[in-house]
């Protein structure tokens, strides 16, 4: 049986990887350092073996990638904004951490890495929609962390066989997502506010466009990533997203009906090293790995919603009956 690795296995995407692995009886292994993962993110993965620990100590990796023939490289500092404030901490934990984590991997016998990427690699170019033939052009340090972390999978890839894969996600959404970090992606950030009655700040006019991705999507295209033929997919890049795109604006009003929300946002500063329109071709994924995008938007977004909607009304629970497990 095959022994799977989830970097991040306590944030958002590694936790959903790592769930749909163990739903389909797989051997998993978790690790996360819980600088931006959360240990509610575990429970459901109590089969998970889980390791505590930072990819920056080569000693961990060695350890999370001991007998492991995929990983699922999920652990980063994903957020365009903190990468302005500390580049040095996005370089620490999305390229020291993933050089670290393919020396470890070659070393232990690895057969394939599969490959958190960011659409943030293609920049703000007006070209619509972005196909991975294109340059990259990262304009914030979180795209060019993201991008060389692309790069050393490249070369690992070239120099020691190694089957790397790399997903270029655009936007994930849904549950899990962490909704209280001013790092927060944006509809994680909004669906918290919203269903509070808190008023959502919109950075710049709101009619930036995103291909926001419901998670399940990723999940499905990192499965298939992992069992297509090497021939396929060794070295490759793949975007993986809806390959449509919504503006802010409209995103805000779908959440306005799905959450009650009566009020409007508030407009502020557009944010440096924001992108204006991000759509995704998603044709090499369907030539290569056979990606079909299985949650679209609107459906997405509604469940989306209704998950935070029964976190917040469990927490509210177990704020007034403390001595309750809410799993
Ligand atoms: C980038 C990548 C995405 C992923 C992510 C990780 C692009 C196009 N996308 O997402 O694939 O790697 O980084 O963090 O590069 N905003 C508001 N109000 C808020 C929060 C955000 O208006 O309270 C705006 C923000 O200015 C941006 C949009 O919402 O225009 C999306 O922001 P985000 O932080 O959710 O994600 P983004 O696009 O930087």
């Amino acid at each position: 049986m095959q022994l799977y690795l989830v970097t991040g296995a306590a944030g958002f995407i590694g936790r959903s990887i790592a769930a749909a692995l163990l739903a389909r009886g797989e051997l998993v292994r978790g690790v996360d350092n819980f600088i931006t993962g959360k240990r509610a993110n575990l429970n459901g993965l109590e089969a998970m073996e889980f390791i505590e620990g930072d990819l920056n100590d080569p000693r961990v990796c060695a350890k999370a990638c001991e007998a492991v023939d995929i990983v699922f490289h999920e652990a980063a500092l994903p957020s365009v904004p903190l990468s302005i404030t500390n580049p040095i901490a996005t370089n620490q934990c999305c390229v020291g951490a993933t050089l670290n984590l393919l020396m470890a991997a070659q070393a232990a016998g690895v057969r394939r890495l599969v490959y958190a990427g960011s659409s943030s690699a293609y920049g703000d170019s007006p070209t619509q929609p972005k196909h991975e033939g294109m340059l990259p052009e990262p304009i914030s340090p979180y795209a060019a962390a993201k991008l060389a972390g692309e790069h050393y999978l490249s070369a690992f890839s070239h120099v020691h066989g190694m089957e790397t894969v790399v997903l270029r996600y655009f936007n994930v959404f849904g549950p899990h997502q962490d909704p209280t970090s001013h790092y927060s992606g944006v509809l994680a950030i909004f669906c918290r506010k919203m269903l509070a009655g808190e008023v959502p700040t919109i950075y710049g006019d709101g009619g930036q466009s995103r291909d926001f991705t419901y998670i399940d999507n990723v999940v499905h295209a990192n499965l298939l990533a992992a069992s297509a033929p090497a021939e396929k997919v060794r070295g490759k890049v793949m975007n993986a997203a809806t390959g449509s795109r919504i503006t802010l604006n409209d995103t805000f009003h779908h959440l306005r009906r799905l959450t009650g929300f009566k009020g409007s946002p508030l407009y502020a500063q557009g944010r440096a090293g924001d992108i204006r329109e991000s759509l995704a071709d998603i044709t090499l994924a369907q030539k290569l790995i056979g990606y079909e995008p299985i949650v679209g938007f609107p459906e997405g977004l509604r469940r989306t919603v209704e998950w935070y909607r029964q976190s917040e009304e469990k927490s509210h629970a177990a704020q007034a009956y403390p001595s309750l497990e809410y799993a």
